[in-house]
């Protein structure tokens, strides 16, 4: 089982749709094992974005995630992060396909809803810069076998 680290940004939270976006990785079969809310401050922010300094976009992106709080997320299961990031489509919402996250709720780049992590290994050191060991709750779900062959 593989793990994603999932980021519902201030817009996503703001604009009521955590429950709606929580619920679409819920019902294709990605489990929620940590949960937290919280306002970001800038030295994180500045951390999980630090592949983008320098870019053009980055000190808006900084002000954008800190600028009312997210809802963070582990997501566990098979390929989890290539699922999530189909789940959540292309980066420019007025790419992303209709049907992800990102094609049905949003209508630029500056303001896409959510990140997701983009590579296991990414994954991993996004998880360990968002959650602790203590924040973990695995659990088995009934009728996994319906979603896993
Ligand atoms: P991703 O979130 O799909 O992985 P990245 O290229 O890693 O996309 O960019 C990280 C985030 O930076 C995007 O989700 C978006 O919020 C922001 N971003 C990327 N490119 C632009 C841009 O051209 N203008 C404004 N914001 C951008
Ligand atoms: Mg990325």
């Amino acid at each position: 089982m593989e793990r994603t680290l999932i980021i519902v940004k201030p817009d996503g939270v703001q604009r009521g749709l955590t429950g709606e976006i929580i619920s679409r990785f819920e019902r294709r079969g990605l489990k929620v094992v940590a949960l937290k809310m919280l306002q970001v401050d800038r030295g994180l922010a500045e951390e999980h974005y630090a592949v983008h300094k320098g870019r053009p976009f980055y000190d808006g992106l900084i002000e954008y995630i800190v600028s009312a709080p997210v809802v963070v997320m582990a997501l566990e299961g098979k390929n989890a992060v290539k699922a999530a990031r189909q789940t959540i489509g292309a980066t420019n919402p007025l790419e992303a396909a209709p049907g992800t996250i990102r094609g049905d709720y949003g209508m630029e780049i500056g303001r896409n809803l959510i990140h997701g992590s983009d590579s296991v290994e990414n994954g991993e050191t996004e998880l360990a810069l968002w959650f602790s060991a203590a924040d973990y709750a695995p659990q088995e779900r009934p009728g996994s076998e319906w979603i896993y062959e």
